[in-house]
């Protein structure tokens, strides 16, 4: 059976982030995506001005209602970038609600980046935020959102330093109870990725691949999405991991070749293809 899964974004028509990035990939990677559209807006925030901005906030509950009646179940639930403190509560009642056995619920707390939250948030978002990371099975911060979720100084993580990298995903697990990829992690200087606590295993271990220099605007949405098409699809943390950091690598690194306008986002659409013959090289051992 296709795996499906629910994705609760936002749609940013242009600059490549949220749904315009999530729908393609797990597509391409065989996966079913339903959207939960959370806003409309004309582009993303960053490095834009004056985008529109329509708020879908009362379709959420009866979107999820049809669904419910209808039956629909999903293999995993994956939230992102949310409008308001509103948003992130309809979206814990969501998880609860579709929540059964087999169905993993993947919270990216998409908050902030460089030490900054993105200029929507608020400290009461980032405080639900906490309280959503909470129900999820996997949780995927960047450093910034770490120490948001964490309360601890932003400062305080080394990204290059593997001890800093495992105490603070164990940190982030709850006593183990939740997966953590901690992206942007970078021990060497010359590769980039993530430091996985997997609670199947409670071990931390490290995934990466080739590091491209520059900022690349939706690159944490693009390795969230891969590791959820990943792990729908039957494989380990790790390996979801790996091939996320491997994809948003290449994806960087065409980026930067085609010169890209930062604000346009991560150039990954020609390379899609990559995840199919990805996905087609081992049958999934669904667990
Ligand atoms: O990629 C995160 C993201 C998602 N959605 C919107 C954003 C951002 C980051 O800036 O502005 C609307």
């Amino acid at each position: 059976m296709t795996p499906r899964v629910a994705a609760i974004h936002d749609l940013s028509s242009f600059g490549r982030c949220s749904l315009t990035i999530v729908m393609p990939v797990l597509a391409a990677m065989g996966v079913q995506c339903c959207p939960l559209p959370t806003a409309l807006l004309s582009t993303h925030t960053g490095g834009f001005q004056g985008n529109t901005f329509l708020d879908l906030t009362d379709q959420m509950r009866p979107v999820a209602n049809h669904w419910k009646a209808e039956g629909v179940e999903f293999d995993a639930v994956y939230t992102g970038f949310m409008g308001s403190r509103e948003q992130i509560s309809l979206t814990g009642a969501f998880v609860r609600d579709f929540r059964r056995p087999g169905c993993r619920i993947v919270v990216d707390p998409v908050m902030g980046d460089h030490g900054r939250t993105y200029r929507t948030y608020t400290p009461e978002m980032c405080r639900e935020m906490a309280g959503l990371s909470a129900l999820a099975d996997v949780i995927t911060p960047n450093r910034t959102e770490a120490a948001l979720l964490l309360g601890e100084d932003y400062g305080s993580l080394r990204l290059d330093r593997e001890a800093d990298c495992r105490r603070w995903c164990e940190a982030l697990s709850l006593d183990g109870r939740r997966s953590v990829a901690l992206t942007g992690v970078s021990l060497t200087g010359r590769t980039v990725g993530a430091a996985c606590f997997d609670r199947d295993t409670g071990r931390v271990e490290f995934a990466d691949a080739p590091l491209v220099e520059g900022q690349f605007h939706g690159t944490g949405d693009l390795f969230a999405s891969v590791l959820v098409g990943a792990v729908v699809q039957g494989r380990t943390l790790r390996e979801a991991a790996e091939l996320a950091a491997e994809f948003t690598s290449q994806c960087a690194r065409r980026t930067r070749e085609e010169d890209t306008p930062q604000r346009e986002g991560v150039d990954f659409e020609p390379l899609l293809w990559l995840l199919g013959q990805r996905m087609e090289e081992r049958e999934p051992c669904r667990s």
